[in-house]
């Protein structure tokens, strides 16, 4: 192997490298809004082994509890309180269908839903 063939094949690691540890990045982390109220997106599709990171962007208080089992998530009794700009993470290890809801104001119709598919 000559010197160019070695400068092109170290490129060529480096370029993969990069790629997928922005692919792993851009696939693991969905952020979610509370502004006016509203999650934003309400709805989300992730992969199992994915975060989702719910941030109040809000001006007032909101606080945030799965309404389906969800193992370790916050719940009706153990609600999830966020304070403005506080964020919270949660990783979803198994598949399936979670609605979730703003205990404060989900009598004006604060919630979401996050469905987690396997991956193939
Ligand atoms: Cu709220």
């Amino acid at each position: 192997m000559n010197k160019y063939q070695q400068r092109f094949l170290k490129q060529l690691v480096l370029c993969f490298i990069v790629l997928s540890a922005s692919a792993n990045v851009l696939s693991k982390e969905h952020a979610v809004g509370m502004s006016g109220w509203e999650f934003s997106p309400a709805n989300l599709t992730i992969m199992v082994g994915d975060t989702v990171v719910w941030i109040n962007d809000d001006d007032t208080r909101h606080k945030l509890s799965f309404e389906d089992k969800l193992p370790g998530g916050p719940t009706r009794d153990d609600a999830h309180k966020f304070n403005v700009g506080d964020k919270f993470h949660f990783k979803f290890t198994k598949a399936g269908k979670y609605k979730y809801t703003c205990i404060t104001h989900e009598g004006q119709d604060m919630v979401g839903l996050v469905i987690v598919k396997d991956k193939k």
